[in-house]
């Protein structure tokens, strides 16, 4: 059999003081660390479009990387090959799962038929890859944004011969994600937002997407599909303004069309810092909330105002992340998933290895230094502490509406002024600081 990535066997694990750049140094998978292993606590994913399908195109220029499995020039061979690639690289990374778009995985054709019998017939290949391999589908995904007839939106668009199409795009990846048995199935907003709100009826708009995850909600019961649905916030890009903002903006969408225990969120570092928010905060708004689902796991350039999508590769924000996963209860359903993509200069298919080291490899020290803060408790106690007022006598009785605005007037006159305590940022950095080796 071809071999697309001959100049790697497979990626081992040789701890922190190899020097060897195709190892491992800190993701052992089969380590354990509070009773699971660390391919239990991580379960990353590989991305399918970044991976294969991107070869470095920017709006100044086309691609810079020449991959083996896109030589042919018929279009269906490619999608062949490309799978027969993405699974040997699977396998030679020694990730458990993969996540992918109808489109990423065979081409569209001029008509939806034969479309979806390209579809079938890659599915078909993937599954038996899957088998063969014992790699697992996170989740399947359907590309809602590419195609000139969805440039004013899918669901959101002012056509409804349009919401009909993506209707039918979106059964037929949900079709073939159950079918491939995917732990989950994402709708990330693509163009529904506006460009200009002269051309915009937004309340139109807002009714149109909260009918088109009803109906998909519907579907899932409808062919008995047991994977988790997700929305994936975003801001912005690449319209000017999405709907799916935010983790909060996400929330109030399935809280007003009363799908709230339909969906959960596949939280992306990217967009969570487009929103003007950290990583973090949104992992622990979906947490608050009994939101948290996935993660697309990559990073911005603070510097630029867009979605870089590059491997993560900071420490600190791997293991904030993974304290709030962990505190939260670890995933279930859900995982890390590589939503990121080399720089434009890395044109060597050996450099999709380096990155994919380097990212797993921070979010194993992520993951090692969230479990020693656990361990410790210091965060913990200190928070379980600051809030205690709320267990008691006081706290209690405000929560259960036992007393209203008139009996917390008496109860200040009798107590007087309350006393100030430290919010004690800079010891609790130290502990963070400290707990990093
Ligand atoms: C784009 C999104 C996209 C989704 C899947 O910015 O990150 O890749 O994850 O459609
Ligand atoms: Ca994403
Ligand atoms: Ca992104």
């Amino acid at each position: 059999m071809k071999e697309y990535f001959p100049e790697v066997k497979s990626i081992p694990f040789e701890g922190p003081d190899s020097r060897n750049p195709l190892a491992f140094k800190h993701y052992n998978p089969g380590e354990k660390i509070l009773g699971k292993t660390m391919a239990e606590h991580l379960r990353f994913a590989v991305c399918y479009w970044h991976t294969f399908k991107n070869l470095g195109a920017d709006p100044f220029g086309p691609g810079t990387m020449i991959r083996p499995y896109n030589a042919s020039s018929d279009p269906m061979t490619v999608a062949e090959e490309t799978m027969q690639a993405a699974f040997e690289f699977f396998r030679k990374l020694g990730v458990d799962f993969w996540c992918f778009h109808d489109r990423d995985i065979a081409p569209e054709a001029d008509n939806l038929p034969e479309t979806n019998r390209r579809l079938d017939h890659i599915t078909k290949l993937a599954a038996k890859l899957q088998n063969e391999n014992g790699m697992k589908l996170l989740w399947g995904t359907a590309n809602l944004f590419g195609n000139r007839r969805y440039m004013a939106g899918a669901s959101t668009n002012p056509d409804p011969a349009v919401f009909a199409y993506a209707a039918s795009q979106v059964k037929k990846a949900m079709e073939i994600t159950h079918g491939l048995g995917g732990a989950g199935y994402v709708f990330w907003g693509g163009r529904e937002g506006y460009e200009t709100l002269l051309n915009t009826d937004m309340r139109r708009e807002a009714e149109q997407q909260g009918r088109f995850m009803q109906l998909a909600a519907d579907f899932k019961k409808e062919i008995g599909f047991q994977g988790q649905l997700y929305i994936e916030p975003k801001p912005k890009e690449p319209t000017k303004h999405q709907y799916d903002f935010s983790a909060a903006a996400c929330h109030a969408f399935l809280l007003k069309n009363g799908l709230v225990d339909e969906f959960r969120l596949n939280i992306e570092a990217n967009h969570a810092t487009l929103a003007g928010h950290t990583f973090h905060h949104e992992l622990a708004y979906s947490m608050a909330h009994g939101l948290f689902g996935s993660v697309d796991a990559n990073r911005g350039d603070l510097l630029l105002g867009w979605d870089t999508d590059q491997f993560p590769t900071d420490i600190y924000d791997t293991a904030l992340a993974m304290y709030t996963i962990l505190r939260g209860g670890g995933f279930t359903t859900g995982g890390l998933n590589f939503d990121a993509k080399l720089r434009r200069q890395s044109i060597d298919p050996v450099d999709l290895f380096h990155a994919h080291i380097g990212a797993m490899d921070a979010f194993a020290r992520g993951l090692r230094i969230a479990a020693a803060l656990l361990e410790g408790r210091s965060l913990e106690d200190f928070v379980e502490d600051r809030y205690r007022g709320w267990s008691g006598e006081l706290g209690s009785a405000i929560l259960s509406g036992e007393v209203g605005f008139s009996g917390l007037e008496k109860y200040t006159l009798e107590h007087g002024e309350p006393e100030p305590r430290s919010g004690r940022q800079e010891m609790l950095e130290n502990i963070l600081n400290e707990s990093i080796r």
